[in-house]
């Protein structure tokens, strides 16, 4: 197809004038239409077992570039662009950026999907279209509010299907309305679909705040992501999404099974289904359901449904361990309830252990453990990195590993180095290219080829050209984006994730604190440092919004203090997605990766970062530990207390639970008091809300259950360390290097390879 045509052809029908006439948004406009058309010209693979990717989260981040970059059409189309002056980077600015997720879990399914038809397999998402998405952050007054964050415009990426399925709640049957997404696969011809399911008649936004009418079903069935559970009308309207979702999505996988010509006995041989994490658990007890309405017996549908489902793992932490009272899902799904007991039943009897039970507790107190379910009932049970699914294996899950040790494998999560490389960071792409030669972009092994430019200080100058190229353009956004002024010549420290206290993002101010101090009493650091944060807290987690609340009071007195200023600054990125990933990891120098050791599952910033030449100052935890191993101790910063010695003391605390080991720290290091003193000061209390300061000191002071102080003063003396090594360019630029060539192993085409081997078997 002439591209260029098909462009001028759409401007015409669409606004009735020139490409070269139309502003960004209409150009927008006719490139999504242009790759709706291609992409949908596109079939899905035909083969004999398809997978179903079931998640809360699908975390896709903007799709024209991408899209783009998979049709092959990426270089011809900027070309065309750059012929009218336009940038394919200004256009994509009218995009508004899905908020189908969360963190890590939802884009590491985004990523899936994308290596998934790269690959050439036969793989659908399935998924819900939360219309306000996980809200849209706004900082105010040194704190986050929330705002809904309505991203469906009337021409966007979702394809009406026309398919509708009826899901029998309690209350009465609601209509899930079926739209598709597009997920044409690089490299091939194929494309892929994510399937994301809708109400009728969705709510209009609330106004204000996030806070709606939670009893308001099925309006608001898919209105948020992770509506606030602090209340049971929150919790219960969770069970109903995600009885929406799956209900409808097995409904999909028979409808296409028979379609495909197969019997519902065989089901195991033609479907994969992959539950991402427990939120999708519910599938199990429908599909043995459905199964049984279409004529097999209980053993048969048990039998197929074990045969067919299988379940990863993304924590250890017991609260985010789905357990749902009995009530909520006879309230919601009460059909479902026989059939759970039944899994029970049968589970009980082969396993007498009370701790694998499925249902716990009785009467009025009954709760169903939603991972049980999972490990019982599917035939693989994976966690995301080595160390995690060791500590799966050997701690959390050991009951489960002595049953079934022929379940548990590993999957080290990855991530697509098509958006988190070639689209975001074009000009280290193009050095790759001359280096290692093209072929890295199928193959990413072949990035290790990179080692043998160690010692040429020409590409190491090159390396460290594009980083500080980088570095200007993100300071240029900051500028234009959010008035942020920045300094684009001192380290860029960049920590962004999820706020969560076991991330340890207070572990980080209280060094800013530490350098703070230091400048007042007139120790200069060696050089400046930008300390970068992007997070966005649950808007019930009081502890995490505290944790805000002390990194925007420190910016602001550090952005009014001329003295501290040209040394140390703090910026945070408000509402951080998917998008300002993109600008902010190639512009990185130090990546840091700090959870408490054997907390972060796995971490997949960690490999983006890396990718892009940043240099890991992290825990021995989650991926972090496979990224040691890879690129060597010179080539990354690591410190803090092991993974094995973090679960023993929590043994000790479990069995003496008046153990003090964390406020032991605060009384006995005096390097450590001062820091968290600094959070009663009137110097910085003065910039915020002295109440929520001092309940975070009472936090770290007397419990610190993620013990931030247990590794406080490694971490300063590590982080100080790696400030150190950046002054030497050259010695920087080799550790920069060393990350980049070693990163072909977090692709999440190796990822998928091994899952397709290992576990879904697609021929
Ligand atoms: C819990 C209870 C009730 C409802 C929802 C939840 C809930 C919601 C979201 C529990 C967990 C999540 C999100 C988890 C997540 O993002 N985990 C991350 O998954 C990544 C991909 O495997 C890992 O790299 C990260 O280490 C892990 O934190």
């Amino acid at each position: 197809m002439d591209i260029n045509q098909r462009m001028q052809e759409i401007a015409q029908a669409k606004y009735g004038q020139e490409l070269s006439q139309c502003g960004d948004e209409q150009i927008y406009r006719v490139l999504l239409q242009l790759t709706q058309e291609l992409s949908q010209a596109r079939p899905a693979p035909k083969k004999e077992r398809k997978l179903y990717y079931f998640s809360a989260e699908f975390l896709i981040g903007k799709l024209l570039s991408n899209n783009l970059l998979a049709l092959g059409i990426f270089e011809e189309v900027s070309q065309i662009l750059a012929k009218y002056g336009r940038s394919l980077s200004a256009i994509e600015d009218a995009e508004p950026e899905p908020s189908l997720g969360n963190g890590g879990l939802g884009r590491l399914a985004a990523c899936f999907l994308d290596s998934i038809a790269a690959l050439g397999l036969s793989g659908d998402g399935v998924g819900l279209n939360y219309h306000y998405g996980l809200f849209e952050q706004k900082l105010e007054n040194n704190k986050q509010n929330e705002r809904p964050n309505p991203w469906i415009e009337d021409e966007s990426w979702l394809i009406p299907t026309g398919i509708e399925f009826e899901v029998a709640f309690g209350f009465g049957p609601v209509k899930a309305k079926l739209l598709d997404i597009a997920v044409p696969g690089a490299h091939t011809d194929i494309a892929n679909r994510l399937h994301l399911f809708d109400v009728e008649k969705p709510a209009p936004a609330p106004k204000g705040g996030i806070d709606f009418d939670k009893t308001d079903l099925p309006a608001q069935l898919t209105s948020f992501l992770y509506p606030d559970d602090s209340d049971d009308a929150g919790r219960l309207l969770r069970v109903y999404q995600q009885y929406f979702m799956v209900s409808a999505g097995a409904q999909l996988v028979l409808k296409e099974l028979e379609e495909r010509g197969f019997d519902p006995h065989t089901i195991s041989d033609h479907v994969a289904i992959q539950i991402n994490d427990t939120h999708p658990s519910m599938v199990i007890p429908e599909l043995v359901r459905l199964l049984t309405q279409r004529g097999l017996t209980m053993d048969e549908a048990v039998e197929q449904v074990k045969r067919t489902c299988a379940y990863t793992n993304h924590t250890i932490l017991a609260e985010a361990l789905e357990k749902w009272p009995m009530s909520f899902i006879e309230k919601a799904a009460p059909q479902l309830v026989p059939i759970i007991r039944e899994l029970d039943k049968r589970a009980k009897a082969e396993h007498s252990d009370p701790k694998v039970a499925i249902i716990q507790g009785e009467g009025a107190g009954e709760i169903v453990h939603m991972a049980h379910l999972d490990i019982h009932y599917g035939y693989s049970v994976n966690g995301v990195a080595a160390l995690h699914t060791e500590i799966l294996k050997n701690s959390e899950l050991k009951p489960f590993a002595d049953i079934y040790p022929g379940k548990f494998n590993n999957k080290t999560n990855g991530v697509t180095l098509r958006r988190w490389l070639e689209v975001c960071n074009p000009k280290l792409a193009a050095l790759l290219d001359e280096c290692v030669g093209k072929e890295w972009r199928t193959d990413p092994s072949r990035l290790n080829r990179l080692m043998d430019y160690y010692n040429d200080t020409s590409v190491l100058d090159r390396m460290t050209a594009i980083k500080a190229e980088n570095k200007r353009a993100l300071a240029d956004t900051l500028r234009r984006e959010a008035g942020i002024e920045m300094d684009p010549e001192s380290v860029f420290d960049i920590q962004v994730k999820r706020l969560h206290e076991y991330k340890r993002q207070q572990m980080n101010a209280l060094y800013v604190i530490r350098k703070y101090l230091d400048i007042k009493a007139g120790k200069i650091p060696e050089r400046p440092v930008t300390v970068i944060f992007g997070a966005k807290a649950a808007p019930a987690y009081v502890m995490a919004k505290h944790i805000i609340h002390l990194i925007l009071c420190l910016r602001q007195l550090i952005e009014n203090d001329p003295q501290v200023r040209p040394w140390l600054r703090v910026v945070m990125v408000e509402n951080y997605n998917v998008s300002w990933a993109e600008k902010l990891i190639p512009a990185c120098d130090i990546s840091e990766q700090i959870s408490l050791a054997s907390k972060e599952a796995s971490g997949t910033g960690n490999m983006k970062f890396m990718a892009n030449g940043a240099v890991t100052l992290g825990t021995r935890d989650g991926a972090n530990v496979e990224i040691a191993d890879l690129v060597g101790p010179d080539n990354i910063y690591t410190f803090g207390a092991s993974s094995n010695w973090i679960i023993e003391l929590y043994d000790q605390k479990a069995r003496d639970p008046k153990m003090g080991y964390q406020s032991g720290i605060y009384y006995q290091r005096p390097d450590v008091k001062p820091l968290v003193d600094f959070l009663l000061d009137p110097v910085l209390t003065q910039y915020g809300d002295a109440a929520d300061l001092k309940a975070l000191w009472a936090d770290l002071t007397g419990k610190d259950w993620f013990m931030s102080l247990l590794d406080v003063e490694s971490y300063i003396s590590t982080r100080d360390r790696a400030i150190h090594d950046y002054g030497d360019k050259p010695f920087w630029a080799r550790k920069m290097l060393v990350n980049t060539a070693r990163c072909g192993f977090f692709s999440s085409d190796r990822t998928i390879e091994e899952y397709n081997k290992d576990i879904w078997h697609l021929k």
